[in-house]
């Protein structure tokens, strides 16, 4: 399959927007589900602002890719922005083209989602600030003293709907959950063991960390990819592969590289 194929194929397959789910308030996020493996897939796990590990880890993976034609997918896993200094140059990045030969996808994450949950009044902004989201305001120019004399008069979406371009929230509304293929389960943070994949809850497959960290995700089938909860190496199990490696906190930035069925790893140390 060509790439324009592959990547009409991902258009087709997105689904038109749900309605709200009940009780919370929240529309449930689009999952993608794709009919056919990649020929190579690298999902880089969360990048927290890292803008330069970001761009040293994808020159990685374009020279790595070099010989392979076509069918080249990158899977961003989540949490692009808060705690690290670089989160509007890292929105901006992933808003851009993809490094020619390739199809993007990027995923939602537990603070993409908190930030939205701000704007839409479900989340505080002091609960934001207190995931990071200072550092993700001051990344965008924006003097965080005058904001908070700002969001007495006007509240707290309408501080930040001023600091944010519109065209990065509404990047960040429409991230999609999920993508499926027939070998793999891409997700930011896992999924709620032994519950089929229809049934999970969009709070799980972005939030969870046990009983899944223990349990594995009890799905059989698939290979389930995801960041979330970071670790000094990535961790290779049965049936899961956990990428974040702490990149804000001084870890590198990883990506795994999932072709023939097998599992290799890429940095960008
Ligand atoms: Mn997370």
């Amino acid at each position: 399959m060509g790439l324009g194929s592959f990547t009409q194929m991902l258009k087709d397959r997105l689904p038109r927007r749900a309605p709200r789910l009940a009780g919370t308030g929240r529309a449930p996020r689009r999952r993608l589900d794709i009919a056919v493996d990649p020929i190579v897939t690298y999902a880089i796990g969360d990048i927290h602002g890292c803008i330069d590990k970001l761009r040293r880890l994808e020159r990685r993976i374009v020279d790595d890719a070099a010989a392979i034609e076509r069918s080249k997918l990158l899977v961003f896993l989540g949490d692009y922005l808060d705690r690290g200094t670089g989160s509007a140059a890292v929105i901006e990045h992933l808003m851009a083209p993809p490094p020619e030969g390739f199809s993007r996808i990027c995923l939602c994450g537990n603070h993409e989602e908190a930030l939205i949950d701000v704007l839409d009044g479900r989340r505080t902004l002091d609960d934001w600030l207190r995931l990071g989201g200072e550092r993700t305001l001051m990344s965008y120019g924006y003097d965080v003293a005058y904001m908070a004399k700002r969001r007495r008069t006007e509240g707290d979406a309408a501080a930040i709907v001023e600091a944010l371009p519109a065209s990065h929230i509404e990047f960040l509304r429409q991230l999609p959950v999920t993508l499926s293929t027939p070998s793999y389960l891409f997700v930011h943070a896992g999924v709620r063991p032994g519950i089929e994949l229809s049934q999970q809850r969009d709070e799980d497959l972005l939030w969870i960390r046990e009983p899944f960290l223990s349990r594995g995700p009890g799905i059989p089938g698939r290979l389930v990819v995801h960041g979330h909860t970071p670790a000094a190496a990535p961790i290779v199990q049965d049936q899961r592969v956990g990428v974040d490696t702490g990149a804000y906190a001084g870890g590198p930035l990883t990506a795994v590289r999932l072709a023939d069925a097998t599992v290799t790893f890429l940095d960008d140390r």
